[in-house]
């Protein structure tokens, strides 16, 4: 069977997210269309990338991510670092003709991604951005009603992402909180995943307008370039944020739908709250990744005495089942989410198909984070134009 061999930038959070998944792809996808094999991760030292390769299971390791990118016997390669490495790894990457996975946002604006995506396109490599959440099943399911018609026309689009990691003021200064590094707060770091959804679910997005506002202005500075997501309590100096932490924006698209969309990493009680409730002319659809087995449906043609929403459980006869586990609701994962999208990223390589969402949808994704940036300041409805 065909090898693929991969080289991983990055070994945080998404680090040990995408080896689990070049790990376990052939493992659900069975015939797998390749088998990932994982040849080289790169660290921003020599020891972090060891003790990397030793936890992760690659063949080698290097302080230098340019080794990845110089290495013949590389295929892919798999940007996994914070969000301002992302465009110079990529471009490099492209120019050598590696396929590239890049983690999210593709950048930290939309005139960086715009670059990426020049890239790949003049390399003509296979380009994939990691907004995984499009791969729960039951959000591919929501896209299978909806292109079949079971909604209607879309009405409304209504999304959240609400996280609570940073609501605790003591909650330390990491990469995420600095715009010279993440470019920008929750609008960037969340938002574009809700942002993917609605672009996936009910289409491309014409004209935004928002309040983006940063609610904790100062907060501990950190020792390590890891974030630690809340988890650790410094104590130490205090530095400046200057990045939002809340966002709150209206939308239209460009099939006359409209919709809403907000995102916080401030609201308590609220972990990974990915939803979205969507109304056509014919149903309606609710997803929230706290529940991530369930789609709630809603359609007109219910007999009026029973029509309500009922819960549909993935499973077997749903998007990507056919590898997933036997039964509905043995319960889909963060983790199954990136292995389908090694999957679909792997199968494209080898197939030569096209796979979503790549580097323009990035670059798409990025102007509307934009836009609802320059609303924020403005006030004003904002075009998306690229
Ligand atoms: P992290 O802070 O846990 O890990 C980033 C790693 O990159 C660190 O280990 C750091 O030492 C390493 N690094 C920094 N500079 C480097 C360099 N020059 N060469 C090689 N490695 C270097 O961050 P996390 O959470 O893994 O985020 C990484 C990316 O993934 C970000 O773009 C983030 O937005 C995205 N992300 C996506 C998620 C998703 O659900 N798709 C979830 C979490 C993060
Ligand atoms: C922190 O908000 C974070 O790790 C994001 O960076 C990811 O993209 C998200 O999926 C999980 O939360």
């Amino acid at each position: 069977m065909r090898e693929l061999r991969v080289g991983l930038i990055g070994a945080g959070f998404m680090g040990k997210a995408h080896s689990l998944a070049y790990a376990a792809m052939p493992m659900f996808f069975w015939p797998a269309p390749a088998i990932p094999v994982r040849a080289v991760i790169a660290e921003a030292t020599e020891e972090l990338a060891a003790e990397g390769a030793a936890r992760f299971g690659f063949e080698s390791s290097t302080g230098d991510w340019r080794r990845v990118i110089e290495d013949p016997s590389i295929d892919i390669v798999d940007i996994a670092t914070p969000n301002h490495l992302h465009p110079e790894m990529a471009i490099a990457a492209a120019e050598a003709g590696k396929h590239i996975i890049c983690e999210k946002p593709l950048a930290r604006n939309a005139a960086e991604a715009k670059t990426m995506l020049d890239a790949v396109s003049a390399a003509g490599v296979v380009n994939m951005v990691a907004f995984n959440y499009r791969r729960t099943p039951a959000v591919a399911l929501a896209k299978k009603y909806i292109d079949e018609g079971a909604i209607g026309e879309i009405l409304n689009f209504r999304g959240t992402y609400l996280q609570d990691w940073s609501a605790d003021p003591a909650s330390p200064l990491s990469w995420r909180f600095q715009s010279a590094i993440a470019g920008s707060g929750a609008v960037g770091d969340i938002g574009t995943h809700i942002i993917d959804l609605a672009r996936y679910l009910a289409g491309d997005i014409t004209s935004v307008i928002g309040i983006a506002r940063t609610i904790v202005p100062e907060r501990p500075k950190q020792s390590g370039g890891r974030d630690a997501l809340g988890t650790s309590r410094t104590g130490g100096e205090l530095g400046p944020v200057d990045v939002d932490d809340e966002m709150v924006t209206m939308l239209r698209f460009a099939n006359g739908a409209v919709g809403s969309l907000e995102a916080t990493r401030n609201g308590y009680g609220r972990n990974n709250f990915i939803t979205f409730e969507i109304h056509g002319t014919l149903g309606s659809l609710f997803f929230n990744y706290e529940r991530r087995d369930e789609l709630q449906v809603c359609f007109a043609d219910d007999p009026s005495d029973r029509r309500g929403f009922r819960t549909v459980y993935t499973g077997p006869a749903h998007p990507y089942g056919e590898g997933l586990w036997p039964i509905p609701a043995l319960g889909i994962g963060y983790g199954e989410t990136k292995i389908i999208e090694a999957y679909d990223f792997v199968s494209a390589i080898v197939n030569g198909t096209p796979v979503r969402p790549n580097f323009e949808d990035g670059y798409r994704i990025s102007l509307v984070a934009d836009a609802i940036l320059e609303s924020s300041r403005t006030q004003q409805w904002v075009d998306v134009d690229g």
